[in-house]
């Protein structure tokens, strides 16, 4: 089933069914193909050819190059169904988050070809006479892409479609885990560079590997900007080392993302909006809701409402009717487990959490999401379990609660539920939440591509995908020109 579908997204078997590294779906456990491991001298390979690739398409007219990209959403809206089909059986998505993930590879294509025409630089009024000064915006150099296995093709896209029509070449390192999604996307770009012509060869490679192919990329002074997508420990490596090079990276890391719940909140938009949020992808999104702060006079109801839904949740088989797939392996399992543990000892009291359909899938690992109600925020709920643990702390006041909410090293995603316009704007205000993203009456996770992503604190700073991310992809350059027939000099100095 996995050979036709890779077939149909034009995948040649070759890539899949030899070497070494084995590929597991987590939907059983079972193995679904081999693939062979790239080492530094491949990785350094693709780099030299990324690098000839980006100083012939440097020179390519932007739109022209957003024609490369509008070509290539053409070519992911035909294989929506199965790229998304690929998703769920290597990621374990359910199916709608499977297509969710390909529509937002498709809505970041729209986007990067608008943005095609747009790169826009400033003018800037000169203090002397006769002169005008600007701003341009230059392609950067080779994008490596480091990505996690939680988003195996849309992280890639809104780098790579940023990447390509600022005027770069793309390596992209995709997680071990999650190979195959990584050659589907690499067979479809392709079809979009045959259909578009004269590409240089090179100019977005996929290098299937491990640490070694990671280092490669992350050393390689020709790699102008590192795009990592991942854990905390992961950015602590690749952030100082890029920067020992003095290359530029974009760190988008773990997130420890809060919902404050208030008492005018409307309860059934809450529990809906926490469902998603907390359970959505069983819990392994880096925007996954990990910690609920209620206040105390909602709490007891709240908790029966999540509790009631929690019960309902249907878990299973990605592609069929269910809301949780798997987590992604027997790792991801242990470790929550880890944690359910350590918060009982820091006086949690869990709800769910056990493991499911062991039985059916003996090497798959189905977990009922948990509900643990917490003292207080300690160790375990500070750290970043990627898994469908949802923690609740009650508050007494709104400050209260605003210092929960920032109290963690990490500051990626964050919301509030409520109908009090005070607290709202408070909030989102310079002394509110101190993520990079801060919604109301939305859950943390599922943000569009219209808005820059990323965070502050451990989650790494970068930003990707929306708004005006793409200037993290391009060289600024700060050009005067004299017109006129003498040569005055700034700040009024005289040097005659
Ligand atoms: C991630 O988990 O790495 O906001 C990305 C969201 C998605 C992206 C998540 N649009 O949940």
């Amino acid at each position: 089933m996995v050979a036709a579908l890779l077939k149909r997204l034009g995948v040649a078997e070759q890539a899949h069914s030899r070497g070494d590294h084995p590929v597991h779906t987590p939907i059983d456990g079972s193995r679904i193909a081999s693939v062979e491991l790239a080492g530094e001298a491949q990785t350094t390979a693709a780099i030299d050819h990324a690098q000839r690739a980006f100083e012939a398409w440097r020179d390519v007219p932007a739109p022209r190059r957003g024609e490369l990209v509008r070509l290539f959403g053409e070519v992911l809206r035909r294989h929506k169904a199965d790229l998304g089909e690929l998703v769920s059986v290597e990621a374990g998505k359910i199916t709608q988050e499977g297509l969710g993930e390909v529509q937002e590879m498709i809505d970041i294509c729209d986007f990067a070809v608008g943005l095609s025409r747009q790169l826009y630089g400033l003018t800037i009024a000169s203090e002397r006479p006769g002169h005008h000064m600007r701003e341009t915006w230059h392609p950067l150099g080779v994008v490596g892409v480091i990505s996690a296995f939680n988003f195996p093709v849309a992280v890639w896209a809104w780098n790579t479609t940023l990447a390509l029509v600022a005027g770069n070449a793309v390596v992209w390192k995709p997680s071990e885990k999650t190979p195959l999604t990584a050659l589907a996307c690499q067979a479809l770009f392709e079809q979009a560079l045959k259909a578009f012509g004269e590409a240089p060869a090179g100019l977005a490679q996929v290098v299937i590997g491990g640490r070694e192919a990671g280092e490669a990329l992350v050393d390689d002074a020709r790699v102008a900007l590192v795009s990592a997508t991942g854990s905390t420990r992961m950015g602590r490596e690749v952030g100082p080392r890029v920067a020992a090079r003095f290359g530029r990276s974009i760190l988008e890391l773990g997130g420890n993302n809060a919902m404050i719940l208030a008492p005018s909140a409307d309860l059934d938009l809450a529990v809906r909006g926490i469902l998603f949020s907390a359970v959505g992808t069983a819990g392994q999104r880096c925007t996954t809701l990990r910690r609920l702060i209620v206040h105390r006079s909602v709490k007891g109801e709240v908790l029966t409402r999540l509790k009631a839904a929690y019960a309902k949740v249907r878990i299973g088989d990605p592609r069929q009717d269910n809301l949780v797939g798997p987590l992604i392996d027997r790792q991801a399992f242990e470790a929550m487990q880890g944690a359910l543990a350590q918060a009982r000892d820091e006086g949690g009291e869990v709800f769910g959490g056990a493991r499911q359909l062991a039985e059916q899938y003996p090497n798959a690992y189905y977990v009922a999401p948990a509900i643990v109600e917490m003292p207080a925020q300690s160790a375990v709920v500070r750290h970043e379990t990627f898994a469908p643990i949802l923690y609740v702390l009650a508050y007494d006041d709104f400050e209260e609660a605003l210092r929960l909410n920032n109290e963690v090293p990490q500051g990626l995603s964050s919301c509030i539920f409520t109908t009090d316009l005070r607290e709202a704007e408070r909030f989102q205000s310079a002394s509110g939440s101190d993520c990079g993203i801060a919604n109301v009456n939305i859950g943390t996770s599922g943000a569009e591509i219209g808005g820059a992503f990323g965070g502050e604190k451990e989650t790494g700073g970068g930003r990707e995908s929306g708004s005006d991310a793409w200037k993290g992809y391009m060289r600024r350059q700060t050009n005067t020109v004299n017109y006129s027939r003498e040569l005055p000099l700034a700040q009024g100095i005289v040097f005659d």
